[in-house]
């Protein structure tokens, strides 16, 4: 039997923000774009549950938050040091897993099948590892606890805000039933648009269905929706590893601004990522281009993929895009850089390894 645990924290990004200025608390905050007034353009970020009240949450537009509460505290997005909290909150909890795999910048997946050996262990730790996030870094989080990763996950909205929710391998496929067919993991507007169409609205509806009628409309995914709406999910718990990115840079002999020269060291520096990342490997999830102007002045500028890839083309694709955005013809450089991260050890599959 598999138990795993899905952490997420709570309203994560105004947590931070409440971390570092305790008088937020209790006040509705809004972290994301600037309101300007109700003119601002941009999205929210985040908001605590006190802004939530009014009907404000993340992705809606920023002028729309300001309608609805002109009075929260509206503050800038701080990614910085949003990923330093988050690298003390997930080496607090690494040592209570088995297999610990970072999935986001504020929620992990927890292997703790062994650690465990039963949910009532499972419970436990748990209930542990929530206390050292209070104790020691003073954040709230939620926890699902499953048989498999889908479920953990599912538990973990179900536990929110600031709580703990175990759902077992038998309770499973009572616990989805119900739900709306959008709320299973991974079901998207276009996905719920044809499962409404098929006559599906609710999980139960799925997973009573023939998956046969599933395949029809949607190939393989089909069975996956058939599974995941019974609660099954095989997938394992990845290991991330400490290593947080492997990179090169390189100075040019002369500042330059020509870009088939810039293209070419672009290129070799990839080869030579790409290389490394074999050795070790490794497969990666996102690729930042640096680059340093003549006056110093330096560029950091990153793009993250839809899946982990070890493609040499997928990387210089990657940094490719990322150069031609900002590159000015008028502007000499220095150096530049190419450096992955969002690192994970890949097992076996020739190229693209093949998880979402
Ligand atoms: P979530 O875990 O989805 O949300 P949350 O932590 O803010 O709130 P909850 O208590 O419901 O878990 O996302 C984590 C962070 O990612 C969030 O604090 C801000 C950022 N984020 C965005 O920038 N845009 C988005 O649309 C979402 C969903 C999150
Ligand atoms: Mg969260
Ligand atoms: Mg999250």
């Amino acid at each position: 039997m598999r138990l795993i645990l899905l952490v997420d924290m709570d309203y994560f990004f105004v947590a931070c923000e409440e971390l570092r200025n305790p008088k937020l608390k209790g006040k509705p905050t809004v972290v994301g774009a600037d309101p300007k007034t109700g003119r601002g353009r941009g999205v929210v970020s985040t908001c605590n549950y006190e802004a939530r009240k009014y009907g404000i949450h993340s992705a809606l537009p920023i002028s729309i938050a300001y309608r609805l509460k002109s009075d929260a505290v509206f503050l800038p997005v701080d990614y910085e040091y949003y990923e330093k909290v988050s690298a003390m909150v997930m080496s607090a909890l690494r040592p209570f897993a088995d297999k610990f795999e970072q999935v986001s910048i504020d929620e992990a997946f927890m292997d703790v099948s062994k650690k465990a050996g039963s949910y009532e262990a499972a419970l436990e730790l748990a209930k542990q590892a929530k206390q050292k996030l209070n104790d020691e870094l003073h954040l709230p989080c939620s926890i699902g606890i499953g048989p498999n990763k889908l479920m953990a996950k599912m538990a973990s909205e179900a536990a929110k805000p600031n709580g703990i929710k175990l759902v077992k391998e038998e309770e499973a496929k009572k616990f989805l039933e119900e739900m709306p067919v959008d709320k299973l993991y991974g079901v998207g507007r276009k996905t719920t648009e044809k499962l409404e169409a098929m006559g599906y609205k609710k999980v139960g509806d799925i997973s009573h269905a023939n998956p046969m009628n599933l395949m029809d409309k949607f190939g393989t995914y089909g069975i996956d929706l058939h599974k995941y709406a019974n609660g099954i999910d095989e997938s394992e718990v990845q290991e991330n590893y400490e290593v947080k990115s492997i990179g090169r840079e390189r100075t040019f002999d002369e500042d330059t601004s020509n870009a088939d020269q810039i293209i070419q060291k672009i290129k070799e520096i990839s080869h030579e990522v790409i290389e490394e990342i074999r050795k070790n490997g490794f497969a990666f999830k996102t690729v930042t281009l640096k680059i340093r102007y003549s006056n110093f002045e330096e560029h950091l500028k990153s793009k993250s993929l839809n899946r982990l890839s070890n493609d040499e083309v997928a990387m210089v694709d990657a940094a490719l895009e990322l150069f031609w955005k900002y590159y000015d013809k008028s502007e000499l450089i220095r150096k530049i850089g190419v450096r992955v991260s969002g690192l994970a050890k890949y097992k076996g599959q020739k190229k693209i390894v093949d998880y979402a």
